[in-house]
Protein backbone atom coordinates (compact mmCIF):
# COMPACT_ATOMS: atom_id res chain seq x y z
CA UNK A 1 0.00 0.00 0.00
CA UNK A 2 0.71 3.56 0.03
CA UNK A 3 3.06 5.31 2.56
CA UNK A 4 1.98 8.58 3.60
CA UNK A 5 4.56 10.51 3.01
CA UNK A 6 6.43 13.85 3.45
CA UNK A 7 5.57 16.47 1.31
CA UNK A 8 8.67 17.77 -1.13
CA UNK A 9 10.11 20.52 0.68
CA UNK A 10 13.34 21.02 -0.75
CA UNK A 11 13.34 20.81 -4.67
CA UNK A 12 16.28 21.83 -4.98
CA UNK A 13 18.14 19.57 -7.82
CA UNK A 14 21.74 18.59 -8.42
CA UNK A 15 23.48 17.82 -11.53
CA UNK A 16 25.52 14.32 -12.35
CA UNK A 17 28.39 14.40 -14.10
CA UNK A 18 26.19 11.90 -16.34
CA UNK A 19 23.57 14.40 -16.59
CA UNK A 20 20.74 12.97 -14.13
CA UNK A 21 19.17 15.34 -11.80
CA UNK A 22 19.18 14.20 -7.80
CA UNK A 23 17.97 16.36 -5.26
CA UNK A 24 20.46 18.30 -3.43
CA UNK A 25 19.77 16.41 0.17
CA UNK A 26 21.38 13.28 -1.46
CA UNK A 27 24.30 14.88 -2.57
CA UNK A 28 27.58 13.23 -0.55
CA UNK A 29 25.34 11.30 1.18
CA UNK A 30 27.94 8.16 0.56
CA UNK A 31 24.38 6.15 -1.26
CA UNK A 32 25.37 6.15 -4.48
CA UNK A 33 22.58 8.06 -6.48
CA UNK A 34 24.91 9.07 -10.10
CA UNK A 35 25.57 5.90 -11.91
CA UNK A 36 29.50 7.43 -12.71
CA UNK A 37 30.36 9.02 -9.50
CA UNK A 38 32.17 6.49 -7.25
CA UNK A 39 32.18 9.23 -4.77
CA UNK A 40 28.99 8.22 -3.39
CA UNK A 41 29.91 4.97 -4.07
CA UNK A 42 31.08 2.44 -0.55
CA UNK A 43 27.97 2.75 1.93
CA UNK A 44 25.35 1.87 -0.07
CA UNK A 45 22.33 0.82 2.62
CA UNK A 46 19.04 2.50 1.50
CA UNK A 47 15.68 1.75 3.15
CA UNK A 48 15.01 -1.82 3.80
CA UNK A 49 12.36 -1.72 6.76
CA UNK A 50 13.39 -4.23 9.29
CA UNK A 51 16.18 -5.71 7.35
CA UNK A 52 17.66 -2.51 7.55
CA UNK A 53 21.57 -3.06 8.58
CA UNK A 54 22.26 -2.87 12.07
CA UNK A 55 25.81 -3.84 12.27
CA UNK A 56 27.44 -2.13 14.86
CA UNK A 57 29.65 0.74 13.64
CA UNK A 58 30.56 3.08 16.38
CA UNK A 59 29.25 6.04 16.94
CA UNK A 60 32.33 8.94 15.96
CA UNK A 61 31.69 11.99 16.03
CA UNK A 62 33.21 14.02 12.74
CA UNK A 63 35.52 16.82 13.82
CA UNK A 64 33.28 19.24 11.23
CA UNK A 65 30.15 18.70 13.66
CA UNK A 66 29.15 21.02 16.40
CA UNK A 67 28.82 19.85 20.06
CA UNK A 68 24.82 19.67 19.11
CA UNK A 69 25.43 17.34 16.18
CA UNK A 70 26.74 13.98 15.93
CA UNK A 71 28.21 12.72 12.18
CA UNK A 72 26.10 10.28 9.79
CA UNK A 73 29.43 7.25 9.83
CA UNK A 74 31.20 7.06 7.31
CA UNK A 75 29.67 10.15 5.58
CA UNK A 76 30.84 13.32 7.03
CA UNK A 77 27.50 14.81 7.08
CA UNK A 78 26.56 16.21 10.42
CA UNK A 79 22.78 16.01 12.34
CA UNK A 80 21.14 17.66 15.04
CA UNK A 81 21.36 15.49 17.84
CA UNK A 82 17.71 16.08 18.20
CA UNK A 83 17.21 13.53 15.43
CA UNK A 84 19.01 10.50 17.34
CA UNK A 85 17.14 7.55 17.03
CA UNK A 86 14.49 9.37 15.20
CA UNK A 87 13.32 7.42 11.96
CA UNK A 88 11.17 8.71 9.24
CA UNK A 89 10.99 8.68 5.61
CA UNK A 90 10.99 11.82 2.82
CA UNK A 91 8.68 11.54 0.04
CA UNK A 92 11.23 9.51 -1.97
CA UNK A 93 10.80 6.51 0.91
CA UNK A 94 14.35 7.68 1.71
CA UNK A 95 15.63 7.61 5.32
CA UNK A 96 15.91 11.21 6.85
CA UNK A 97 18.51 12.75 8.82
CA UNK A 98 21.33 10.24 7.74
CA UNK A 99 20.65 8.32 4.68
CA UNK A 100 22.65 5.27 5.82
CA UNK A 101 20.90 4.57 9.29
CA UNK A 102 23.96 5.53 10.75
CA UNK A 103 21.73 7.80 13.79
CA UNK A 104 19.37 4.80 14.23
CA UNK A 105 22.07 2.72 15.69
CA UNK A 106 22.39 1.74 19.66
CA UNK A 107 19.39 3.00 20.21
CA UNK A 108 18.20 0.14 22.34
CA UNK A 109 17.81 2.50 25.67
CA UNK A 110 16.85 5.60 23.50
CA UNK A 111 13.88 7.49 25.39
CA UNK A 112 10.60 8.18 22.27
CA UNK A 113 8.80 11.24 22.91
CA UNK A 114 5.70 11.94 20.78
CA UNK A 115 6.37 8.43 19.38
CA UNK A 116 6.39 4.82 18.90
CA UNK A 117 9.74 2.79 20.79
CA UNK A 118 10.23 0.12 18.28
CA UNK A 119 11.25 -3.25 20.79
CA UNK A 120 14.60 -2.32 21.91
CA UNK A 121 15.35 0.24 19.12
CA UNK A 122 14.56 3.28 17.69
CA UNK A 123 11.50 5.76 17.73
CA UNK A 124 9.03 6.29 14.96
CA UNK A 125 6.69 8.32 14.24
CA UNK A 126 2.51 7.10 15.26
CA UNK A 127 1.50 7.55 11.90
CA UNK A 128 3.73 4.90 11.00
CA UNK A 129 2.04 2.26 13.65
CA UNK A 130 -0.12 -0.04 11.77
CA UNK A 131 0.07 1.75 8.65
CA UNK A 132 0.65 -1.61 6.67
CA UNK A 133 4.14 -1.27 6.62
CA UNK A 134 7.34 -2.77 8.77
CA UNK A 135 9.30 -0.01 9.73
CA UNK A 136 10.62 -1.25 13.42
CA UNK A 137 13.30 -3.85 13.07
CA UNK A 138 11.11 -6.38 14.91
CA UNK A 139 8.04 -5.71 12.99
CA UNK A 140 6.24 -4.94 16.09
CA UNK A 141 5.22 -1.87 14.95
CA UNK A 142 2.38 -3.73 12.80
CA UNK A 143 1.19 -6.12 15.79
CA UNK A 144 -2.24 -5.80 17.34
CA UNK A 145 -3.25 -3.43 14.85
CA UNK A 146 -7.33 -4.38 14.93
CA UNK A 147 -7.30 -3.09 18.38
CA UNK A 148 -5.64 0.23 17.52
CA UNK A 149 -6.87 3.04 17.64
CA UNK A 150 -5.96 6.76 16.94
CA UNK A 151 -6.92 8.11 20.74
CA UNK A 152 -5.52 11.43 21.53
CA UNK A 153 -4.52 11.75 17.47
CA UNK A 154 -6.24 12.95 14.48
CA UNK A 155 -7.38 9.62 12.43
CA UNK A 156 -6.70 10.70 8.46
CA UNK A 157 -9.34 8.81 6.01
CA UNK A 158 -9.02 5.38 5.90
CA UNK A 159 -7.07 4.15 2.71
CA UNK A 160 -8.28 0.18 2.26
CA UNK A 161 -9.50 0.10 5.73
CA UNK A 162 -6.20 0.81 7.17
CA UNK A 163 -6.13 4.18 9.77
CA UNK A 164 -2.99 6.47 9.99
CA UNK A 165 -2.99 8.28 13.38
CA UNK A 166 -1.14 11.81 13.29
CA UNK A 167 0.31 12.96 16.46
CA UNK A 168 -0.78 16.53 17.50
CA UNK A 169 2.45 17.76 16.74
CA UNK A 170 2.72 17.05 13.53
CA UNK A 171 -1.08 18.43 12.72
CA UNK A 172 -1.02 21.97 11.23
CA UNK A 173 2.84 21.74 11.40
CA UNK A 174 2.95 22.82 7.80
CA UNK A 175 3.85 19.43 6.29
CA UNK A 176 0.85 16.77 5.14
CA UNK A 177 1.05 13.58 6.66
CA UNK A 178 -2.15 12.15 5.73
CA UNK A 179 -2.24 11.21 2.51
CA UNK A 180 -5.16 13.31 1.56
CA UNK A 181 -3.85 16.37 3.75
CA UNK A 182 -6.75 16.41 6.14
CA UNK A 183 -4.20 17.11 9.29
CA UNK A 184 -3.31 20.35 7.29
CA UNK A 185 -6.82 21.70 6.21
CA UNK A 186 -8.74 23.31 9.32
CA UNK A 187 -4.91 25.42 10.45
CA UNK A 188 -6.43 28.36 9.21
CA UNK A 189 -9.70 28.51 10.37
CA UNK A 190 -10.56 32.32 11.01
CA UNK A 191 -13.61 33.47 13.64
CA UNK A 192 -17.42 32.93 12.50
CA UNK A 193 -18.97 35.53 11.63
CA UNK A 194 -21.37 37.70 13.60
CA UNK A 195 -25.10 35.44 11.97
CA UNK A 196 -23.11 32.57 10.63
CA UNK A 197 -22.54 29.20 11.85
CA UNK A 198 -19.60 27.16 11.22
CA UNK A 199 -18.36 23.22 11.49
CA UNK A 200 -15.27 22.71 9.50
CA UNK A 201 -15.46 24.02 6.20
CA UNK A 202 -18.93 24.65 6.35
CA UNK A 203 -20.40 28.10 6.73
CA UNK A 204 -24.01 28.78 6.71
CA UNK A 205 -25.69 32.59 7.21
CA UNK A 206 -29.14 33.63 7.60
CA UNK A 207 -29.99 37.59 8.18
CA UNK A 208 -26.52 38.68 7.51
CA UNK A 209 -24.97 41.11 5.12
CA UNK A 210 -21.59 39.82 4.21
CA UNK A 211 -19.90 42.26 1.48
CA UNK A 212 -16.37 39.85 1.24
CA UNK A 213 -15.74 36.98 1.77
CA UNK A 214 -11.78 37.72 2.00
CA UNK A 215 -11.85 37.11 5.87
CA UNK A 216 -13.21 33.44 5.15
CA UNK A 217 -10.94 30.38 5.15
CA UNK A 218 -9.74 29.65 1.60
CA UNK A 219 -10.75 25.92 2.42
CA UNK A 220 -14.39 26.47 2.64
CA UNK A 221 -16.13 23.92 0.82
CA UNK A 222 -19.71 24.43 1.74
CA UNK A 223 -21.45 28.09 2.12
CA UNK A 224 -25.06 29.50 2.18
CA UNK A 225 -25.65 33.29 2.43
CA UNK A 226 -29.84 32.69 2.69
CA UNK A 227 -32.27 35.46 3.38
CA UNK A 228 -29.38 38.34 3.46
CA UNK A 229 -31.36 40.84 1.75
CA UNK A 230 -28.09 40.67 -0.66
CA UNK A 231 -27.89 41.61 -4.32
CA UNK A 232 -24.06 39.70 -4.56
CA UNK A 233 -23.07 42.76 -7.00
CA UNK A 234 -20.17 43.20 -5.14
CA UNK A 235 -19.29 39.74 -4.07
CA UNK A 236 -16.52 37.61 -5.28
CA UNK A 237 -15.80 33.77 -4.39
CA UNK A 238 -11.90 34.59 -5.58
CA UNK A 239 -10.61 33.93 -2.24
CA UNK A 240 -12.80 30.76 -1.32
CA UNK A 241 -11.97 28.54 -4.93
CA UNK A 242 -12.70 25.11 -4.09
CA UNK A 243 -16.09 25.68 -2.97
CA UNK A 244 -18.42 22.79 -3.82
CA UNK A 245 -21.86 23.60 -2.46
CA UNK A 246 -23.06 27.03 -2.92
CA UNK A 247 -26.42 27.99 -1.46
CA UNK A 248 -27.58 32.06 -2.14
CA UNK A 249 -31.18 31.28 -1.69
CA UNK A 250 -33.82 34.23 -0.63
CA UNK A 251 -31.53 37.41 -1.82
CA UNK A 252 -31.95 40.25 -4.05
CA UNK A 253 -29.87 38.64 -6.73
CA UNK A 254 -30.84 39.27 -10.12
CA UNK A 255 -29.41 38.68 -13.55
CA UNK A 256 -26.79 41.65 -13.08
CA UNK A 257 -25.58 39.98 -9.94
CA UNK A 258 -24.56 36.96 -12.07
CA UNK A 259 -22.78 38.69 -14.66
CA UNK A 260 -21.09 41.32 -12.73
CA UNK A 261 -17.73 41.60 -14.50
CA UNK A 262 -18.88 43.87 -17.32
CA UNK A 263 -17.02 43.02 -20.32
CA UNK A 264 -15.07 40.10 -19.46
CA UNK A 265 -18.28 38.04 -19.69
CA UNK A 266 -17.26 35.79 -16.72
CA UNK A 267 -20.34 35.09 -14.18
CA UNK A 268 -20.43 35.42 -10.77
CA UNK A 269 -19.11 31.87 -10.00
CA UNK A 270 -16.42 32.17 -12.42
CA UNK A 271 -13.31 30.22 -11.11
CA UNK A 272 -15.19 27.89 -8.75
CA UNK A 273 -14.01 24.91 -10.28
CA UNK A 274 -14.61 21.93 -8.05
CA UNK A 275 -18.72 23.58 -7.40
CA UNK A 276 -20.99 20.60 -7.89
CA UNK A 277 -24.35 22.21 -6.35
CA UNK A 278 -25.53 26.00 -6.85
CA UNK A 279 -28.79 26.89 -5.17
CA UNK A 280 -29.83 30.99 -6.69
CA UNK A 281 -33.94 30.17 -5.63
CA UNK A 282 -35.64 32.50 -4.32
CA UNK A 283 -33.92 35.56 -6.03
CA UNK A 284 -35.10 38.27 -8.64
CA UNK A 285 -32.77 36.52 -11.74
CA UNK A 286 -35.10 37.29 -15.06
CA UNK A 287 -32.81 35.13 -17.44
CA UNK A 288 -30.29 32.62 -17.70
CA UNK A 289 -27.75 34.33 -20.39
CA UNK A 290 -25.86 32.50 -23.10
CA UNK A 291 -23.61 35.93 -23.12
CA UNK A 292 -22.14 35.41 -19.42
CA UNK A 293 -22.38 31.59 -19.28
CA UNK A 294 -21.88 29.34 -15.83
CA UNK A 295 -18.96 27.84 -16.71
CA UNK A 296 -18.42 25.06 -13.56
CA UNK A 297 -17.94 22.28 -15.58
CA UNK A 298 -18.47 19.76 -12.77
CA UNK A 299 -22.22 21.44 -11.67
CA UNK A 300 -24.86 18.44 -11.00
CA UNK A 301 -27.41 20.30 -9.20
CA UNK A 302 -28.57 23.78 -10.58
CA UNK A 303 -31.27 25.09 -8.56
CA UNK A 304 -32.86 28.60 -10.23
CA UNK A 305 -36.46 28.26 -9.32
CA UNK A 306 -38.88 30.85 -8.01
CA UNK A 307 -36.94 33.78 -9.54
CA UNK A 308 -38.78 35.72 -12.48
CA UNK A 309 -36.81 34.04 -15.49
CA UNK A 310 -38.67 34.57 -18.70
CA UNK A 311 -36.04 33.12 -20.79
CA UNK A 312 -33.93 30.48 -20.96
CA UNK A 313 -31.44 31.30 -23.59
CA UNK A 314 -29.96 28.28 -26.13
CA UNK A 315 -26.07 28.69 -25.18
CA UNK A 316 -27.05 28.75 -21.26
CA UNK A 317 -25.93 25.07 -20.27
CA UNK A 318 -22.95 24.73 -22.85
CA UNK A 319 -20.32 24.23 -20.34
CA UNK A 320 -22.02 22.89 -17.46
CA UNK A 321 -22.52 19.46 -19.05
CA UNK A 322 -22.10 17.49 -16.12
CA UNK A 323 -25.43 18.92 -14.71
CA UNK A 324 -27.72 16.05 -13.59
CA UNK A 325 -30.74 18.09 -11.73
CA UNK A 326 -32.29 21.09 -12.93
CA UNK A 327 -35.07 22.88 -11.28
CA UNK A 328 -36.17 25.75 -13.10
CA UNK A 329 -39.72 25.91 -11.70
CA UNK A 330 -42.02 28.71 -10.23
CA UNK A 331 -40.82 31.48 -12.60
CA UNK A 332 -42.43 33.23 -16.04
CA UNK A 333 -40.95 31.14 -18.76
CA UNK A 334 -43.28 31.55 -21.82
CA UNK A 335 -41.23 30.03 -24.32
CA UNK A 336 -39.62 26.23 -23.71
CA UNK A 337 -36.41 25.21 -26.24
CA UNK A 338 -36.09 21.93 -26.15
CA UNK A 339 -32.33 22.34 -27.50
CA UNK A 340 -31.12 24.57 -24.72
CA UNK A 341 -30.48 21.35 -22.90
CA UNK A 342 -29.13 19.51 -25.71
CA UNK A 343 -25.64 19.02 -24.57
CA UNK A 344 -26.70 17.80 -21.16
CA UNK A 345 -26.08 14.34 -21.46
CA UNK A 346 -26.09 13.54 -17.51
CA UNK A 347 -29.48 15.10 -17.20
CA UNK A 348 -31.66 13.11 -14.61
CA UNK A 349 -34.58 15.27 -14.03
CA UNK A 350 -36.07 18.57 -15.13
CA UNK A 351 -38.55 20.63 -13.19
CA UNK A 352 -40.34 23.22 -15.24
CA UNK A 353 -43.53 23.34 -13.17
CA UNK A 354 -45.45 26.78 -12.56
CA UNK A 355 -44.36 28.26 -15.54
CA UNK A 356 -46.68 29.63 -17.83
CA UNK A 357 -45.36 28.15 -20.90
CA UNK A 358 -47.22 28.84 -24.56
CA UNK A 359 -44.59 28.01 -27.07
CA UNK A 360 -42.12 25.22 -27.21
CA UNK A 361 -39.88 24.62 -29.63
CA UNK A 362 -38.21 21.45 -30.59
CA UNK A 363 -35.60 21.49 -32.85
CA UNK A 364 -33.19 18.38 -31.21
CA UNK A 365 -33.42 15.04 -30.60
CA UNK A 366 -33.07 15.24 -26.80
CA UNK A 367 -34.33 12.97 -24.85
CA UNK A 368 -35.58 14.03 -21.40
CA UNK A 369 -35.13 11.47 -18.69
CA UNK A 370 -37.68 12.91 -16.63
CA UNK A 371 -39.68 15.60 -16.73
CA UNK A 372 -41.40 17.12 -14.18
CA UNK A 373 -44.42 19.53 -15.60
CA UNK A 374 -47.96 20.90 -14.56
CA UNK A 375 -49.67 18.94 -17.40
CA UNK A 376 -48.70 16.21 -19.54
CA UNK A 377 -49.32 18.42 -22.62
CA UNK A 378 -45.16 19.57 -22.68
CA UNK A 379 -44.00 15.81 -22.34
CA UNK A 380 -46.18 14.92 -25.02
CA UNK A 381 -44.68 17.97 -26.75
CA UNK A 382 -40.76 17.14 -26.41
CA UNK A 383 -39.23 13.80 -25.69
CA UNK A 384 -39.79 12.60 -22.70
CA UNK A 385 -38.75 8.82 -20.68
CA UNK A 386 -40.39 9.90 -17.42
CA UNK A 387 -43.46 12.59 -17.47
CA UNK A 388 -43.78 13.62 -13.93
CA UNK A 389 -47.26 15.61 -13.01
CA UNK A 390 -46.65 15.83 -9.13
CA UNK A 391 -43.71 17.24 -7.40
CA UNK A 392 -41.15 14.62 -6.57
CA UNK A 393 -38.16 14.83 -4.71
CA UNK A 394 -34.19 14.12 -5.68
CA UNK A 395 -31.25 14.70 -3.76
CA UNK A 396 -27.78 14.08 -4.76
CA UNK A 397 -26.11 11.08 -3.63
CA1 LIG B 1 4.49 0.73 10.12
CA1 LIG C 1 1.11 17.70 9.35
Amino acid sequence: MNVTEYERKDTSLFQCSDGKMIETVYVGDLVPDCSDDESYIGFGITHSGPEMNQSGLGMSQSDKCSELQMSCFPSSKCYDIRFMCQYDLDHNNQIITCRNGFHLENCENSICTNSYKCYMSYCIPYRRVCDGVYDCIHRDDEDFCEQHLCKFMLKCRSIQMMYTCVHPIEVCDGVRHCLHGEDELLCDLKPCPAGCQCLGLAMHCLFTNIVSLTFISPHLQYLAIVDSNMSMQYLTFTSTPIIQELTLSKNKMDSKSICNKGLQRESLFFGLRLLRKLDLSYNRISTISGVCVLNNAFLKYLNVSHNIITSIDKKAFTVIVELEILDISFNKIKSFDADAFSRLSDLQYVNVRHNPIAAVIVDSTFVFKALASDTGSLCCAVKVKACLTSVANYYLA
